[in-house]
């Protein structure tokens, strides 16, 4: 019988996934490098999320890595040039999370309009009859700016055209497939037309603070920013500001510059919506995803082609 081939899990993966890979492959969870030790030679295969991606000192530990697979459709964390000089592959879960992405978006947004979930701390906290309710505000009627129209972008405006909004979308190219959308060239531009700004941009050095105090002032006083896509792309900082001084209404976060720690000053905030980075965290986002990272592995390892290449 041939030998097992060595994975090593940068993110623990769902057990059902541990089986399915267990045929074929020897999985071991990443802990730290000092425990790497002998088996780092022995690793031909990584699996890991968008989120931790592969950092670049764990890649030059294991000589003969020759595939990633991303349980994700980021690559912000993978060094691709080092795999491209080393003939790495890389394969994503991509197709799989759109949807699922989009609705988080949607959520989010209907969130910080209607302060569902400050609504729901006032309740908990036996406000109800005692303080005055704010009144919240309708998603009828606002022009929604979507940063980023790849397929997450373009899966959430047709979620956001069902309520009645308007739409536009700042992106590197205009888009031929969506001429019904309006396109900016401008961020700067887009956020000053925008009721509320989703980022649905992939991370990484171009994308890197693109909402920063100026284009928090862009969006302006009525204005809600929703973030679907990394961190980084925010200057957190300006964006607490903003929050704490009304240069914004509100934001909805699913993604942090410095995951798992978000900023406490976040919490004490009722125009916040905040997410420990869940958006394709579904039962069956999660089983199609996990599905994707064993077999970009198998078929690789077969000598087939990869099923959702990058490289
Ligand atoms: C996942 C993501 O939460 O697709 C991505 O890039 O960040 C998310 O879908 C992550 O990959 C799970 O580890």
């Amino acid at each position: 019988m041939a030998s097992k081939t060595d994975i090593l899990m940068i993110d623990p993966m769902p057990e059902s996934f541990n089986e399915q890979l267990g045929a074929p492959f020897r999985l071991h969870q990443f802990t730290s490098l000092e425990a790497l030790g002998p088996l780092a030679e022995r690793i031909e295969g990584v699996s890991t999320g968008g989120g931790s991606g592969l950092p670049r000192q764990i890649m030059d530990a294991l000589p003969n890595l020759k595939v990633i697979s991303v349980n994700g459709v980021g690559i912000d964390k993978i060094d691709l040039d080092e795999c491209r000089r080393r003939s790495i592959r890389l394969a994503t879960a991509q197709g799989v999370l759109t949807e699922d992405v989009a609705d988080m978006a949607m959520g989010l947004m209907l969130d910080a309009m209607r302060g569902i979930s400050a609504s729901d701390r006032f309740v908990r906290a036996n406000r109800w009859g005692r303080d005055p309710v704010p009144n919240a505000w309708s998603l009828k009627g606002k022009k929604i700016g979507i940063a980023g129209f790849g397929a997450i972008g373009k899966a959430l405006a047709q979620r956001a055209a069902a309520f009645d909004t308007t739409i536009a979308y700042f992106s590197s190219r205009q888009q031929t497939d969506t001429p019904q959308y309006p396109f900016y060239p401008e961020l700067r531009v887009l956020a000053e037309w925008a009721d509320v700004l989703v980022l649905c941009v992939s991370g990484g050095a171009r994308s890197y603070h693109m909402i920063d105090e100026d284009i928090l002032q862009a969006l302006g006083p009525d204005g809600v920013l929703i973030n679907v896509a990394r961190g980084s792309v925010v200057d957190e900082e300006a964006l607490l500001q903003a929050l704490q001084d009304g240069t914004i209404r509100g934001a909805g976060l699913d993604v942090f510059a410095e995951e798992p720690q978000v900023p406490e000053a976040f919490f004490s905030l009722d125009n916040v919506v905040l997410q420990a980075h869940r958006a394709s965290a579904t039962v069956e986002t999660r089983h199609a995803m996990g599905r994707l990272v064993f077999d970009n592995l198998a078929a690789f390892f077969q000598g087939k082609p990869l099923l959702t290449p990058v490289l």
